[in-house]
């Protein structure tokens, strides 16, 4: 019987090996990770489907077994952060891009809230898509939102929630920024796992993304509409 010491990924094929990426995740082995994510990419998949099918789809059987008690908090870190080197590799592929100027996005995980891998990969997948990216971190506050807004001035703002005890946050971010009469100014997209389109709508956000590149597609489609109005006015 094989141990793990003798699996060699690159003799894998494609299927074995984003399985054993899936375990090596799940195991938090990030070296073994980040080998996994160079074969494939050597093998000429997309960064984008190394991302969804090896890391990504390896971090939901990790979400399943963490809500069933099976794995518990250090474990999950461990698997997080080998997520976070194998997006490491991915990054500047995804980020690579000689796409014009979109717009400008600040994003941020709202107050209470640490969990960043969602919001990072947003992140990627706008700055891949053109967006300028201003990446707040995480337990964001809703001074620090606005503060954000006043200095980079962006077209977008984006939340992310991972937590039901931390989504109504968000509302308290639109509230504030209706009192202050600038809620109108900015686009404000928002996103992670507990939210739905009807929450996105409750709290007065523009649109609710389900995933980063449903983030991109919105990102665009919202920057045109207010292009479009914005020559509509002269
Ligand atoms: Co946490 N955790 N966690 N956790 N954790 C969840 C969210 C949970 C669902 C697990 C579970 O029970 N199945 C559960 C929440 C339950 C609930 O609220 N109903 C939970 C819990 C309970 C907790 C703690 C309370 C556990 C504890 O301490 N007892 C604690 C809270 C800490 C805090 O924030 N105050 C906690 C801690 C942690 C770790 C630190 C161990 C770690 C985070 C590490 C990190 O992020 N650096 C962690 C992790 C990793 C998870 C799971 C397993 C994975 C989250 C993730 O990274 N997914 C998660 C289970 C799950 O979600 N299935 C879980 C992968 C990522 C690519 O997907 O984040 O959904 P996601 O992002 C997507 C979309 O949602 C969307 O696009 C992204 C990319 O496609 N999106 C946006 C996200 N943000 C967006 C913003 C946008 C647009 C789209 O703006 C425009």
């Amino acid at each position: 019987m094989a141990d793990e010491e003798d699996i060699v990924l690159s003799e894998l094929n494609d299927e074995e090996l984003v399985q054993q990426m899936h375990d090596d995740l799940y195991d938090g082995l990030a070296d073994e990770v980040v080998e996994g994510t160079e074969i494939l990419l050597s093998r000429g998949w997309t960064p984008y489907d190394t991302l969804t099918k090896a890391l990504v789809e390896g971090m939901r059987i990790v979400g399943i077994d963490f809500r069933d008690g099976i794995l518990f908090v250090p474990e999950v870190l461990m698997a997080a952060n080998s997520m976070k080197s194998g997006m490491g590799i991915l990054r500047p592929l995804l980020v690579e891009t000689g796409a014009p100027k979109m717009g400008k996005i600040v994003i941020g995980t709202v107050k209470g809230d640490i969990h960043d891998i969602g919001k990072n990969l947003v992140g990627m997948m706008m700055e891949g898509a053109g967006f300028e990216v201003v990446d707040l971190g995480i337990n964001i506050d809703v001074d620090k939102y606005l503060a954000a807004l006043e200095e980079h001035e962006p077209d977008i703002l984006g939340m992310s929630a991972l937590l039901t005890t931390t989504m109504p946050y968000m509302k308290v971010v639109i509230d504030t920024m209706k009192e202050k009469g600038i809620r109108n100014d900015y686009i404000v997209l928002v996103g992670g796992a507990p939210l739905n389109e009807a929450f996105a709508e409750n709290v007065g956000a523009d649109a609710y993304c389900r995933d980063a590149a449903v983030a991109v597609e919105i990102a665009k489609e919202w920057m045109s509409r207010r292009q479009g109005s914005a020559l509509a006015a002269t």
